[in-house]
């Protein structure tokens, strides 16, 4: 469709060494809501995940399984498809960096910023942590009582010699932090923009952007003894996925990128590293990077040698798919570190999806089903108390759209459950099961202003908990095509008379199993 807004957003790429996790699975939740947010308010996004699927870290797990690389991404790659689907993901593409599309795109970067002046050969003589895919100097290793030098992530350190190719660096710190001035929206959360900014101020050194110790990359045109450095073949795929070289179609339409969705880990890749290869090209930056916090399990920090690596199959199974979704989003404010526990994933999705929302509409539901012949029922006058609740309700998503902007998901939920609560106090106060008798036009009155009300949250819930609203509004009778946000406010309101369908619950209760004592 001609006219609309494209927009266009992006997770990391994950590594193919390992199965997929609850990080995995949140930075791509957290996407796909505002890609689902995005296209419900009428832009034409495009939303792209995918694997990374080259470097040492995967050819030594590829060795270590006794499998070749390729066949060992094949594999592994699939898991994370499989996550996708198994979360309801929306992702318009899958980029996998073994494919053919992105080979072109890398060695037509790279034949850029040799044009440019930008890439010089000479030799690496330093530290490289595997586990990272990253060079670290002298000064930023960490001694440990027993003498060996780790990364400052903790990552193992190995010392490497090579020829390598150089890209100038050093050059871009200036520029770098003009840009970041000009444009004070492109790193967020704001501690973490000024990390990046401390990160460039203290002098940046050129970055070796080739290997030639092993094989599993792209080969660097021209120079067949050496393969690109991982981390410039993996950020290309934003680029690649987009078609370029090509510069016109989906390039012209998408490109730079609204937001590349990232963990606070990888930040400095693609604020300092990637903006510089662009502009270096003379491409342009993305628009915005996000850096979220880091999960830990029941205060732990996840390691697979901790054993406590959580596993987003096992909780769906356990909690259901939309409530996971709406837990990840709503446990933690955005950007902030958070814990998964099973008490709080339960007082969660009890406390405000069973309880607050689950019944306030199986409430209302039945009641109408009961008294009005099954049938949207009658607007009589409006009191001041209805137009309190509606224009509440209807004016949502004017305070949303700033808040998804900002992806502050947690605040959006939160202005969502400030109706939810103010309907559950309504009713009470409204008391329509009292009205039956005395007064059976307000009942109606009062429970079409309460199925009004439960509509538009419906509609704003459907990119968090997409199949849970989706079964609300098909008990409201909204039609598919009036589930947009054009169908929102006043002008898309119930009409009285529908017919309904029979009501049912939508937001399960978790119930804790006797002698579940290895539980919360
Ligand atoms: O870094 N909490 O891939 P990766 C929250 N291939 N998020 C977490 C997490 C946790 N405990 N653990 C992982 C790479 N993540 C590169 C990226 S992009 C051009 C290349 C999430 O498989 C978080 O988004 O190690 C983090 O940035 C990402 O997984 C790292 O995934």
């Amino acid at each position: 469709m001609s006219g609309q807004t494209p927009f266009y957003i992006t997770t990391p790429i994950y590594y193919v060494n390992d199965k997929p996790h609850i990080g995995h699975a949140y930075t791509t939740l957290a996407c796909d809501v505002l890609a689902r947010f995005k296209r419900l308010d009428g832009f034409d996004v495009k939303f792209l995940t995918g694997t990374d699927e080259h470097g040492q870290k995967v050819e030594k797990s590829a060795a270590a399984k006794g499998i070749a690389p390729k066949a060992f991404t094949d594999e592994v790659s699939q898991n994370f498809r499989d996550l996708a689907a198994a979360m309801n993901f929306s992702n318009d593409d899958f980029i996998r960096t073994t494919e053919e599309r992105h080979l072109a795109a890398c060695q037509a970067l790279w034949n850029r910023l040799i044009e440019k002046g930008e890439i010089y050969l000479d030799a690496y003589k330093g530290w490289y942590a595997v586990r990272d895919e990253a060079f670290y100097a002298e000064d930023e290793l960490v001694t440990q009582p027993d003498g060996t030098k780790l990364a400052p992530t903790g990552a193992p350190v190995e010392w490497v010699e090579e020829p390598s190719y150089f890209f100038k660096l050093s050059a871009w710190g200036d520029r770098l932090l003009k840009f970041y001035e000009d444009n004070p929206g492109f790193i967020a959360p704001d501690s973490r923009r000024n990390e990046v900014i401390s990160f460039v101020k203290s002098g940046l050194q050129d970055l070796s952007v080739s290997r030639t110790t092993f094989k599993w990359g792209v080969p660097v045109p021209g120079d067949d003894d050496h393969i690109m450095y991982v981390w410039l073949d993996a950020l290309t795929n934003y680029i690649t996925a987009v078609g370029y070289p090509d510069q016109g179609g989906e390039y012209a339409k998408f490109w730079p990128a609204d937001l590349h969705m990232v963990g606070k880990d990888i930040l400095r890749f693609h604020a300092v590293f990637w903006p510089a290869f662009l502009m270096a090209a003379e491409l342009a930056p993305p628009k915005r990077v996000f850096a979220h916090g880091w999960w830990t399990n029941e205060g732990q920090k996840i390691s697979k040698s901790v054993g406590n690596v959580i596993d987003p199959l096992a909780l769906i199974e356990s909690y259901g798919r939309d409530q996971v979704r709406y837990f990840l989003l709503r446990e933690v404010p955005f950007g902030n570190d958070g814990d998964f526990s099973h008490r709080a994933m339960v007082n969660r999705m009890n406390g405000e999806l069973a309880n607050d929302l689950g019944n306030l509409a199986q409430r209302v539901l039945s009641m109408v089903a009961k008294n009005c012949g099954a049938q949207v029922p009658a607007r009589g006058e409006l009191t001041a108390d209805d137009r309190e609740l509606l224009d509440a309700a209807w004016g949502l998503i004017g305070r949303l759209r700033p808040l998804m902007d900002r992806q502050a998901f947690h605040e959006a939920l939160e202005a969502i459950w400030v109706v939810v609560r103010a309907a559950n106090a309504y009713v009470d106060r409204q008391a329509p099961w009292a009205l039956r008798k005395t007064d059976p036009d307000r009942m109606a009155t009062v429970l079409w202003v309460l199925m009004e009300t439960v509509r538009q949250v419906a509609i704003l819930m459907q990119p968090v908990t997409p199949e849970s609203a989706a079964k609300m509004l098909d008990q409201l009778a909204v039609p598919a095509d009036a589930r947009a946000f054009t169908a929102l406010g006043e002008g898309g309101a119930l009409v009285p008379g529908t017919d309904l369908p029979k009501p049912q619950g939508v937001f399960p209760r978790f119930v804790e199993e006797e002698n579940q004592e290895t539980k919360g």
